[in-house]
């Protein structure tokens, strides 16, 4: 059983999203603007569609909290919808490829992919964001920090971000991609205008980097408990998403073991260890290392096409090309934004996992006791000097 648990609603075109966020503990203090800020990002980028411009997404909080902080009940957050025009859009008679109509379809047994593509619809991660922020949050109060940004847009790739996460930040905000590399906003902004031009669409891949972390979060002792599977799931449950990689990614399978592992050398005067590198991505056998979490998300391009791909009216039978709803030509910013916030989902059950805690004073009490509890098993490590 998960220690936070986000539960979302909401239809693209109806009224709201809703997230209920349970499992966070009291004396967390919260404030909607924090949220919003991670809304108003997720809206950000480059080659985002006409509906980014209609919607200005807000967080109500309408349950959890009193006087600016948490009471260790749910926390309910709502995102209004300005398009709320469920009632009057069209029937989807002709399914698009890549997107959820045509299983969905078969799975509702209906010929109108609406009641489908409506809740399939990315605008779900509007929800998802909301409550990611309360971990962010969360993990913010305990010394972790999360970064998403972009790596690659289409064939476009962004040189290694710079390892400070302060400058990371900085670069990937001032960037109309969310990508912290200025040199290839030229290439992605023509990436985007030419699959615009060509009525087509494009992916990418996003990094997430968690900075703070404990080691010993996670675990090995159940599959379920290890935080491999519990962040490619995470990621992978976010729409569109197709692939992930931890650290060095498929890129170890092609190297030796000793030109991946990182090596555990003492630390700088010794008391401590320190690692070599970070292939690992901050993870080892299911349980964070102490070093940055980083992992990669590989979008899919968008699956509504202007220039629409071949499909099949499913009411007449005719052959007939897919229906094509507005909708953006690369969302790819925004996945860095989402993929940012499910994995401080992720980090902050786990490591609400290790400490338990119902307040936030306990939970810092035992968090802070833990660090005491490693450093002094590592007490006797001779310096290298
Ligand atoms: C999205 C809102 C949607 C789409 C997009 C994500 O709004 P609308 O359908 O009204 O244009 O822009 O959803 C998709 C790309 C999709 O395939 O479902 C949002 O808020 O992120």
């Amino acid at each position: 059983m998960p220690r936070l648990r986000l539960t979302t609603a909401g239809e693209s075109h109806g009224a709201a999203l809703v997230a209920v966020l349970d499992g966070v503990p009291a004396g967390l203090a919260l404030d909607a603007s924090f949220i919003d800020v991670y809304l108003a990002r997720r809206q950000r980028g480059y080659g985002r569609g006409g509906r980014m411009k209609i919607e200005t997404d807000r967080a109500e909080i309408l349950a959890g909290l009193r006087a600016g902080a948490t009471i260790g009940s749910p926390i309910a957050l709502h995102v209004a919808n300005r398009d709320h025009t469920i009632d009057s859009l069209p029937a989807v008679h002709r399914p698009r490829p890549g997107h959820a109509d045509l299983p969905g379809m078969l799975k509702l047994g209906t010929a109108d992919a609406r009641d489908v593509l409506e809740r399939a619809s990315a605008r779900e991660t509007a929800a998802r964001v909301a409550g990611g922020a309360v971990a962010a949050r969360l993990l913010e109060e305990l010394g972790v920090r999360v970064a998403g940004y972009v790596r690659t847009l289409g064939p476009i790739e962004a040189a290694a971000p710079p390892r400070d996460l302060d400058e990371l930040i900085a670069a990937r905000d001032a960037s109309p991609f969310l990508c912290p590399d200025p040199a290839v906003t030229d290439a992605m902004t023509a990436e985007v205008d030419a699959a615009r031009d060509a009525g087509d669409t494009v992916g990418g891949i996003v990094e997430v980097r968690a900075v703070g972390m404990p080691p010993g979060v996670g675990g090995y002792a159940q599959p379920d408990d290890r935080l491999e599977g519990r962040l490619a799931a995470a990621l992978c449950r976010i729409q569109a998403m197709k692939g992930v990689e931890i650290g060095l990614g498929f890129e170890a399978a092609r190297r030796r073991g000793s030109d991946v592992h990182d090596e555990i050398l003492p630390a700088a005067g010794g008391g401590g260890v320190r690692r070599s590198r970070n292939n690992a991505g901050g993870i080892e056998g299911g349980m964070t290392t102490g070093e940055e979490v980083i992992v990669r998300v590989a979008m899919k391009p968008i699956s509504t096409l202007r220039r629409a791909l071949r499909s099949i009216d499913v009411v007449s039978g005719e052959p007939v090309a897919a229906a094509f709803e507005r909708s953006d030509v690369c969302a790819v910013p925004a996945a860095g934004v989402i993929a940012e916030c499910v994995v401080a989902l992720v980090l902050a059950d786990a490591l609400l996992e290790k400490t338990g805690g119902d307040s936030m004073a306990e939970v810092r009490r035992n968090l802070d006791a833990y660090r005491a509890a490693c450093d002094d098993l590592l007490r006797n490590v001779r310096g290298d000097g």
